[in-house]
């Protein structure tokens, strides 16, 4: 069961076997890795699908032909492999031309040609079959207040992807749009830092269903918040286009562990929710092999991640099956969260009318309930350690 299988839908960007572990404060410790091996050792493993920014295959300013020649080898490699392109997405952060951002930069040149970058890279991404397109917005921001006038950024930022929602409109393509939230790093505040930020920012969109979300585990664990809460109302508006699965611990630099290393209470119930909540799509790690690895430990920390969800899904499944679940649940009311709190077709004035509801309602004889939540959530503690 801790065997990846294609129907599992495990996916990576090219981007986490392929970092070099350059850091602020290093240089890399590992060679580069080719695409086509990087390709054909994740089918090896068992994932389904890869994912890449336009520069994990091109170098930035490659020649139309070597352009050319390189996404020949890819698709060869992903015809040998069977490997899919479920996502693809824009490196708009790391030439220093996107110093002050792509979409919200304060020079229109730059905004100009981070759309045209875009683009260019969405056509190749409908050619490769992928349906999301994900925008990670790492250096639209700023330092300094002073730099930006965040209405105007926001302006800028929705002519942006208006733009390109349009463009794959009039060409037919068969991507949606998602964005992804950070809070900070690279910039020391990022626009659109959570998934409840960009949810607002969404609503505002002119073709705002072909936009939704890309949350990643430690981006909103960055901020303190409760991924699952997050993931749960993406859920919950049709937004949950697409996730970043990896590991953070609490509140510091973005970690990009592997998926579970971080808060692992949390990922059960990220994996529970998933799993039992109607997501359907990739379950994408997008995660640093540590620094320390060599190019073993890498592959070694890629089929980690796919072990800690299979692991943490045969958990959840267990958990969800065991009949002392079933009766703490009903014991904590959790079901009852579910019955509408009017009655079908009861209007205001009945709610107002009913003495039951107010008048003759004892709140201290209601207030004695306890909720059990203790009992339910050692439950869950336990099956998460394989001991119930
Ligand atoms: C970069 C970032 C990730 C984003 C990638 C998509 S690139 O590694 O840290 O969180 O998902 O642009
Ligand atoms: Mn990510
Ligand atoms: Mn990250
Ligand atoms: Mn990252």
């Amino acid at each position: 069961a801790v065997q990846p299988v294609a129907g599992d839908k495990f996916s990576f960007g090219l981007w986490t076997v392929g970092w070099r572990a350059i850091d602020p404060f290093g240089e890399a410790t590992r060679p580069p890795l080719d695409a086509v091996e990087a390709v054909n050792r994740f089918a090896e493993l068992g994932a389904w699908g890869v994912t890449f920014h336009d520069d994990d295959l091109m170098p930035f300013g490659s020649e139309d032909s070597e352009r050319q020649r390189r996404i020949q080898r890819f698709r060869a490699a992903l015809d040998a492999t069977g490997l899919v392109v479920p996502m693809a997405t824009t490196n708009l952060f790391a030439h220093p031309v996107f110093k002050d951002g792509a979409l919200t930069s304060n020079d229109r040149e730059i905004r100009r040609f981070a759309l045209r970058k875009v683009m260019r890279n969405m056509d190749l991404a409908a050619e490769l079959g992928a349906t999301t397109y994900v925008l990670w917005g790492g250096r639209e921001g700023s330092e300094t207040d002073a730099a930006k006038d965040v209405r105007a950024a926001l302006d800028r930022y929705r002519e942006g992807i208006d733009t390109l929602a349009r463009y794959v409109i009039e060409q037919g393509y068969q991507l949606r749009l998602a964005l992804e939230p950070k809070p900070n790093e690279p910039r020391g505040d990022i626009f659109l830092p959570t998934v409840g930020h960009a949810l607002a920012f969404i609503s505002t969109l002119e073709h705002h269903e072909l936009v939704g979300l890309n949350p990643e585990v430690g981006h909103e664990q960055m901020a303190g918040l409760n991924f699952v809460h997050g993931i749960g109302q993406a859920l919950w508006q049709g937004k949950l286009f697409h996730i970043d699965l990896n590991g953070q611990r609490g509140p510091r630099y973005d970690q990009d562990l592997i998926f579970g290393h971080g808060d692992v209470l949390s990922a059960f119930f990220l994996v529970d929710l998933l799993e039992h909540g109607g997501y359907e799509g990739p379950r994408h790690f997008d995660f640093k092999p540590p620094r320390t690895e060599d190019i073993d430990g890498v592959w070694a920390s890629a089929a980690a991640n796919m072990r800690s969800y299979l692991l943490l899904r045969e958990r959840a499944r267990a958990f969800r099956a065991d009949p002392r679940v079933r009766e703490a649940l009903e014991a904590s009311r959790v079901p009852q969260l579910s019955v509408p709190t009017l009655a079908e077709g009861e209007t205001v004035a009945d709610l107002r009318a009913d003495r039951a509801a107010f008048e003759d309602f004892d709140p201290d004889a209601a207030a004695r309930r306890g909720y059990g939540y203790a009992a339910l959530s050692q439950l869950a503690f336990e099956h998460l350690l394989g001991e119930a």
